[in-house]
């Protein structure tokens, strides 16, 4: 298992590489051009850039989070070709980088969704928060107040632009079901992932969080059965998984560490992340303590280990800790992900020796 962390870039995040440098066992920083929109090009002078600095400090850059997809090809719209073209002159451009991973999510309009992002936890920090109950009818409020939780750094998949069409954009979706996303889906795996077997570099899917459908799109990578559909769409190994146990945790019915056992190499990328589910299904993040919430981090991170996981992992969402709200971004602070790191590797370690290794 390779341990790495999200990072946002220079100016974009509250937290720079000398900081990351000093959380033990961090191998590897997932990186992005997060000022690129969906079918966007990825100059090849920017990329090299950024990789160039992450490998200055010591880090690997193996992994990619994200490369957006366009919505044209979600849509199946005849303009995709041209996207996909553009999708796979950027996967070539970050084989010659090294780029090992590209992870990517398939959710139509919306990526991740939450109603509070500094919900207050008993113990005085706070965190991503989701209530069901506060998911509005009128999508714009709920991306105003996500666009203006975010202070000034981007916010994947939150873009105003995208943010501006967003009319536009729902009225494109109306009457898509989940089989004809599936289908949108497989037309884009069949030309990508030949691609990916030539240059090296797999792609790796992120279920859709929270894992059930909101404001009536579809959603289809939320649950063992979807996952088992999408492994079979393209049958290679670089047609692989994120495994989020975020995002899949909120339906209590996802058995996680199953999951894991069963598609264990399909998974690129392991996210590990634990939230708190209430009764009524609201749900919090919390701390990667298997105690703290509904996730068994311990099994999770024992299902990866019995299998033998070589892939990359990353602490994905933390709280915000002693302050540093002010200035981080939401779900992504200093502190908590760092805690996060010792937790995993606290397990990792223990599991290696009890294995007779060390
Ligand atoms: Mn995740």
């Amino acid at each position: 298992m390779k341990m790495t962390w999200r990072w946002y870039g220079e100016g974009n995040d509250s937290i720079t590489l000398d900081h990351i440098r000093q959380i033990p066992g961090v191998e590897g920083i997932v990186w992005s051009l997060h000022d690129k929109v969906a079918g966007e090009e990825w100059e090849f002078e920017k990329i090299k850039e950024v990789t160039d600095l992450i490998k200055s400090k010591g880090f690997n850059a193996d992994i990619v989070e994200s490369v957006n997809i366009h919505d044209d090809i979600k849509l199946g719209l005849p303009s995709r070709d041209r996207y996909i073209e553009i999708y796979i002159d950027t996967i070539k451009k970050l084989s010659e980088v090294g780029v090992k991973v590209i992870c990517y999510n398939f959710m139509p309009v919306f990526d991740w969704t939450r109603t509070d992002l500094y919900k207050e936890l008993p113990d005085g920090s706070n965190a991503l928060y989701y209530e069901k109950n506060a998911i509005v009818d009128d999508p714009k409020v709920m991306a105003e107040r996500i666009l203006e939780g975010g202070k000034n750094f981007t916010m994947p998949g939150w873009e105003p632009e995208r943010i501006a069409k967003l009319d536009e954009l729902f009225k494109s979706y109306e009457g898509m079901t989940e089989e004809a996303l599936f289908e949108n889906l497989k037309y884009f795996l069949e030309k990508v992932i030949p691609v990916c077997e030539q240059y090296d570099v797999k792609m790796a899917i992120h279920p859709d969080d929270p894992p059930w459908p909101i404001f009536g799109l579809p959603r289809i990578i939320r649950s063992r059965d979807h996952i088992k559909k999408f492994i079979e769409l393209v049958d290679s190994p670089y047609s692989g998984l994120t495994l989020c146990t975020g995002s899949l945790g909120p339906n209590l019915l996802n058995d996680i560490p199953a999951i894991i056992r069963e598609f264990h190499d399909r998974i690129h990328f392991a996210h590990i992340r634990n939230i708190k589910v209430y009764e009524n299904g609201d749900f919090i993040e919390v701390s990667h303590r298997g105690k703290d919430g509904s996730v068994d981090v311990y099994e999770v991170i024992k299902a990866y280990h019995d299998n033998g996981f070589d892939g990359y992992m990353r602490p994905d969402h933390g709280r915000h800790l002693w302050g540093e709200e002010k200035e981080c971004r939401p779900g992504y602070g200093l502190y908590d992900r760092a805690l996060g790191v010792m937790y995993i590797l606290g397990v990792w370690d223990s599991l290696d020796k009890q294995k007779g290794g060390n």
